[in-house]
Formats: C-alpha cells, structure tokens, sequence
C-alpha cells in the first residue's frame, strides 16, 4: 500500500506519520510515505501557489499549475491510484470507506489549503472528495492524516491483534464497549464483577449489551442502520431497562 501526499507542509505529514503504529508500518513497509509539494513545482523567484479569487473576496485560491505538477510526479510513481481531494465538500469518510480503501492499492491525497482549490483542478484531476466531519480546517493535512491512520490500522500485520476482531466492534455499525484493567479496586470504583468471572460466553454477553446500549444512548442514529437479531433486540431491551430503572422511569 503506498499513499503520496501533495501538500505544502510535507515535514508535518512525514513527522505525524513516524509515530505509533503508522510509524511501525511505515519501518515495516507494510505502508510506503512519498510527500510531494506544489511549491517545488513552482517556476517564478517566489514561488508563488496562490492567487486572489476572480470575483473578488476575501482570501486567496491554491493555482492550478503547481498542484497539477505535483498530481503528474505523484501519478507518474503510483499508476492507478486514485487522486483524492480532502474538503469539507467531500462524502463523508466513515469506517466502512476505511475498509474499501484498504483493499486496495493506496492513494494520492491532495491537501488543500487557503480558501480552496481552482475549481478547474478539482475537475481534471480528483477522483474523488472526502471530508472527515463537517468542520473547516486550515489545510486539508489532518484530514489525510486521519484517513492514512484509519486505513493503515485495518491492514494486514499492522496490529498486534488481528484488525479484524478489534474492529468487529465499530464495523458492525455499533460502538465499542467499556474496558478496564488492574486494578481491581481504586478509588474510583470497582470492575464490573463480570468481567473477572472467567466465564467468556457471559463476558461476551455483557459486552454486546454494552455496545448496543452505548449506541442507543449516544448514536440513535447508527441504532436505526442495525439489523438486530432476536438476541441483540433482547440484550438491548435489557439494557434499555436496566438504564430506565437506574434513572428513575417506570
Ligand atoms: C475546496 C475548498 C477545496 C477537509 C476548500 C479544498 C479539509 C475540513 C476538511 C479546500 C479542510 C474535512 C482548504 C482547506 C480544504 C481546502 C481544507 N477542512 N472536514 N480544509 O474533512
């Protein structure tokens, strides 16, 4: 898997991706890291990459040239890979995105930064435009960055665990459940008795409600995308009980 990145700010991506388990991929050559910046393909003493908006307002507009230099560089080493542009404007990057991306090749990510791109690069040259949640960011590297993590996690060896049973949780639509470590007792309060049972087919139980009660709580929204089985539909409503009865509904 190899991820290019056009950006003005290359030390900042090559920083961000040396640490934690990125990094390890990155020394592992699970992933390979090229960063290519517009201003490198720029030809005038300044090095000029932006200019004022035709129109008129405020702020000014990444130019087409020295992105379109940098996309030829970056395709020219990595055939086949899509260009993909970060923007608020963007469909939204989920996990399921994630997964699709990391069965393939890798891609080129365009970082954008001012008010945004000419309108006539993203035509020619974007495959196509993600957007990690509807905010405004200053540049589109963190979004990349963000992407580049959530696709690196789910690939092969990257993590000491298989990716697969870690990400059953989120992958099913559903949110993780609590943990806990050592130990036993703080101050803080104590395990849940269950989870120092040994008993895995109640553990496993008590987890799945978890997750389907955090999900009801604070992702109605995901809950409604679920197909539940007879179990689920049955955990849930214990949940959903137990919660009532804590705060007080009859
Ligand atoms: C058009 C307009 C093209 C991504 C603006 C490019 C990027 C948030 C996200 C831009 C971003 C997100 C200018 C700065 C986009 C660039 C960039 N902000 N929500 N900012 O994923």
């Amino acid at each position: 898997m190899r991820f290019d990145v056009i950006t003005l700010f290359p030390e900042f991506i090559r920083q961000a991706m040396a640490i934690g388990v990125v990094g390890r991929a990155l020394d592992r050559k699970i992933i390979a890291l090229d960063c290519w910046n517009p201003r490198d393909y720029t030809e005038d003493n300044y090095r000029t990459v932006d200019d004022r908006p035709y129109g008129g307002g405020p702020g000014m507009v990444f130019m087409i040239e020295p992105l379109r230099r940098a996309v030829q560089a970056a395709r020219a080493v990595a055939p086949g890979n899509p260009v993909i542009l970060l923007s608020p404007q963007g469909a939204r990057f989920d996990q399921s995105r994630a997964s699709s991306m990391a069965a393939g090749s890798g891609a080129i990510f365009v970082c954008g930064r001012y008010e945004g791109l000419d309108q006539r690069f993203v035509d020619h040259y974007v495959d196509e435009e993600l957007s990690i949640g509807d905010f405004v960011l200053s540049g589109g590297e963190l979004p990349a960055l963000a992407v580049i993590d959530a696709v690196t996690r789910l690939l092969p060896g990257v993590l000491h665990t298989d990716a697969s049973a870690i990400e059953d949780s989120f992958m099913d639509g559903t949110l993780d459940c609590p943990h806990y470590t050592r130990p036993e007792k703080s101050e803080e309060g104590e395990v849940p008795a269950v989870l120092l049972s040994g008993n895995h087919a109640l553990i496993a139980r008590w987890r799945r409600k978890q997750s389907l009660g955090a999900t009801w709580l604070r992702r109605p929204d995901l809950l409604t995308q679920l197909n539940l089985n007879k179990v689920d539909q049955a955990l849930l409503l214990e949940f959903m009980d137990e919660h009532k009865a804590k705060i007080g509904v009859q």
